[in-house]
């Protein structure tokens, strides 16, 4: 249990990393009541040292040990690391927010949103999970909805961006882009093909190119990433009746991942009522001006804090269904603001 203090010592594990960096910005933003700041990250990162409030503070090599006299910590460093240390978090009194997907779908860990389940945090026994990234923008968006006209399917597309996969894949998007720029001048099919070399991270090239496959694939032939969609939404909407399906793509945009999302529900939902409903919601942007081609862009959501919704429209093929475009920032709402929200919950609760 977090015990109130005017100000706590929080650890970031990953701070080198690209969720890392977000934290580090979001907790300047915010002017989260930090007390001391321990950066933690590999050996890799000896000796390197992160701004925060205009004062450098040196990254540490992480250990069992990095947690004394720790009361937060927030930790983006993969789901090996995450469950090989956060027990000793644990064992040391600190309250942790998870941005692994290790400890998620475990029953006595909570897994939060807080437009959402806020209620929910106060049922950790030291630790609280943050969503996958696509699930915590889809939930952000549907949960309105829901509470209305009770969703009884989700179909969601998702087109996410390079970001999601951590700092090496934004660099390898970069590289592979820089290295085409003859297509105009030689107009073949094959031009557009980098050389093998650059093609490192994913398995194939991602510049110019969609790769329908994120994470690992499981015996039912959808992807980790899919299935983390379909649990997570059953989990945080507290609703195992919601039948869910997704498609995850990973697509040539560096920040912020998009969806579109068709929903069937219960209760009729006109367009203009759910875009009534959705203006009205927390952490929400609507932008849906169809007349004047507005709706909501990766390019737009990079760097911002609400989960943009817009094409809202009526699925015509059925009798009450829904279509949504829902985009945000993966390494924001997705990932490092959801931590810190939840973090601020537990201050709340203190
Ligand atoms: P990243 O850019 O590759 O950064 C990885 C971070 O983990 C770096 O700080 C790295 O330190 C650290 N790390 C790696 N191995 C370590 C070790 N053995 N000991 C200590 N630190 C180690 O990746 P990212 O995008 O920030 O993602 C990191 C984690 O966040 C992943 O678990 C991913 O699943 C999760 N994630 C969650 C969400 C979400 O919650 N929705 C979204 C995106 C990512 P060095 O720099 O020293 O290597
Ligand atoms: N494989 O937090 O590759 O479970 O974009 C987030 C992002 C896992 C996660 C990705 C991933 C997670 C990705």
């Amino acid at each position: 249990m977090l015990k109130k203090k005017d100000k706590y010592n929080v650890a970031i594990m990953g701070a080198t990393g690209a969720v890392g960096g977000q934290f580090l910005s979001i907790l300047e933003e915010r002017n989260f009541p930090i007390k001391e700041l321990r950066l933690l990250a590999s050996a890799k990162s000896k000796g390197k040292k992160l701004k925060f409030k205009n004062k450098s503070h040196p990254v540490e090599i992480l250990t069992h040990k990095s947690f004394k006299g720790i009361d937060i910590v927030l930790s983006s460093a993969g789901a090996s690391r995450s469950i090989e240390f956060l027990p000793s978090a644990v064992g040391a009194q600190a309250v942790c927010v998870d941005n692994s997907s290790a400890f998620r779908m475990k029953k006595d860990v909570p897994l939060v949103v807080p437009e959402v389940n806020p209620h929910q945090v106060e049922n950790h026994k030291g630790i609280i999970a943050n969503p996958n990234c696509s699930t915590i923008q889809a939930v952000v968006a549907l949960w309105p909805l829901h509470k209305v006209a009770k969703i009884k399917r989700i179909v969601a597309s998702t087109y996410q961006s390079v970001s999601g996969a951590g700092q090496q894949k934004i660099l390898e998007l970069e590289k592979q882009t820089e290295a085409i720029d003859k297509v105009v001048d030689n107009w073949m099919v094959g031009n557009h093909n980098v050389d093998k070399f650059l093609i490192k991270e994913f398995p194939y090239q991602i510049a110019f190119n969609l790769i329908p496959q994120i994470d690992v694939f499981l015996e039912n032939a959808y992807t980790k990433e899919e299935m983390k969609l379909v649990n997570e939404t059953r989990k945080i909407m507290e609703d195992d009746s919601i039948k869910i399906t997704s498609t995850c793509i990973r697509v040539p945009v560096f920040f912020a991942h998009s969806e579109n999302i068709n929903i069937e529900t219960e209760k009729k939902l006109s367009a203009d009522e759910a875009r009534k409903i959705l203006s009205k919601a927390p952490g929400i942007r609507v932008i849906d001006d169809p007349a004047k081609h507005k709706y909501p862009m990766p390019l737009e959501a990079e760097g911002e804090n609400e989960v943009f919704v817009g094409r809202i429209r009526e699925d015509e093929s059925i009798e009450n269904g829904l279509n949504l475009w829902v985009v945000s920032d993966n390494l924001r709402k997705g990932a490092a603001l959801n931590a810190i929200q939840i973090a601020e919950l537990l201050i709340k609760h203190a």
